[in-house]
């Protein structure tokens, strides 16, 4: 049998061997993992360099086939701690990725406000910092806010200007007086001076209903902003001012507004807005003109003490100029590749 340098062998490979298997063990990813295979894979190579040293050859064979099972567990163990490794590092990759897209995706998950609520907005902020308030009224409409107060009596020929929607009467009342849906936000002109005194410096935004045929510059369902100034001294000029203070604000420094002789039963006189933009073409955005006597005494306030200016905006026009959209109808496609052009 062999001697004690035999035996002393034997100990130091299985030594060398668990020793190996627990380098393995502590070394986490597969950096760590190849560099401590390398090292053992040294010191158990080194062992092999003895067997040449063992005069038995029974006890040399031995040596070698044991030195050999503990190279081959060793790789084993390397093998599969490093297919463990490297998957979990792809996954940690693929998770990290995964976050990236995610981040992405998130501004176009939460979404935008659309092209109009983004007008409706900057108009509301242009006017507060002019020193207006806001005030709204109601979508379905008494025929006296919506027309009669704004001196358009049932046989007035201006009514037939706004197609109306009406709504089936539902008692005797709504069959004597009829409720419709509003035709523009000037009945709430009419709210607003029932309800505070002068001075007022309202805007008035909302949505509004009219029988028109879809064109590029029209829609049955559209918005408009009403603004009153009811105190004491208001002249045109003051009208003019605002307005243009407004186009500026608005639109910016190269736009300018013009205001055009028109009719509106509830001012007099009574002009049209138009502003003309960088390719200098006019577009008409809205009317407005000095409040009727007859209008501010259905609102409950004396035209012999106090004068006034209205006008009335379409919101989804100034949006379309803003923007140079070609056709209105395009805000209302929803689209989400069109809108997502106005973020
Ligand atoms: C009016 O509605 C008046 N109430 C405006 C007013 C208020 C005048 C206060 C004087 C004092 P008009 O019908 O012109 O006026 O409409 C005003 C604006 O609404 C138009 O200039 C246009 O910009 C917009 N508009 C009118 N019809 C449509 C429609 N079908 N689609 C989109 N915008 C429209």
């Amino acid at each position: 049998m062999g001697g004690a340098g035999d035996g002393h062998l034997r100990d130091e490979i299985a030594a060398a061997g668990a020793a190996a298997l627990a380098a393995l063990e502590g070394a986490g990813g597969t950096d760590a993992i190849r560099s401590a295979l390398a090292v053992q894979r040294r010191s158990l190579a080194a062992l092999k360099s003895r067997l040449g040293g063992i005069a038995d050859v029974e006890q040399r064979k031995e040596c070698g086939r044991l030195l050999g099972e503990a190279v081959a567990r060793l790789e084993r163990d390397a093998d599969a701690r490093l297919a463990a490794a490297s998957e979990s590092e792809r996954a940690a990759a693929v998770a990290a990725e995964a976050m990236d897209l995610t981040e992405h995706l998130q501004p176009a998950l939460f979404g935008t406000t659309h092209i109009v609520t983004q007008a409706l907005d900057r108009l509301v902020d242009v006017f507060v910092g002019l020193g207006f308030v806001v005030a709204e009224g109601p979508e379905i409409e008494t025929d006296f806010h919506n027309f009669e107060a704004l001196n358009m009596p049932a046989s007035h020929p201006a009514r037939s200007e706004f197609d109306t929607l009406f709504l089936e009467p539902v008692n005797d009342l709504q069959r004597r007086s009829p409720v419709l849906l509003r035709t523009h936000t000037s009945p709430v002109q009419i709210r607003v001076m029932q309800s505070v005194a002068p001075p007022i410096y309202a805007v008035m935004p909302g949505r509004v209903f009219r029988r028109d045929t879809p064109d590029a510059t029209h829609m049955p369902v559209f918005h408009q902003i009403e603004g009153l100034v009811v105190d004491r001294g208001i002249t045109f000029a003051d009208l003019a001012g605002t307005i243009e203070a407004f186009t500026k604000a608005f639109f910016g420094e190269d736009f300018t507004s013009r205001l055009r002789p028109s009719y509106f039963p509830f001012t007099e006189p009574s002009a049209e807005f138009d502003v003309r933009g960088r390719d200098g073409a006019w577009i008409e955005l809205g009317g407005c003109g000095m409040v009727h006597p007859d209008v501010l005494r259905a609102g409950g306030v004396d035209p012999e003490e106090f004068t006034g200016f209205a006008f009335g905006f379409g919101i989804d026009r100034m949006a379309k100029e803003r923007h140079a959209v070609a056709d209105i109808r395009e805000m209302y496609t929803n689209d989400l590749r069109f809108l997502r052009q106005f973020r």
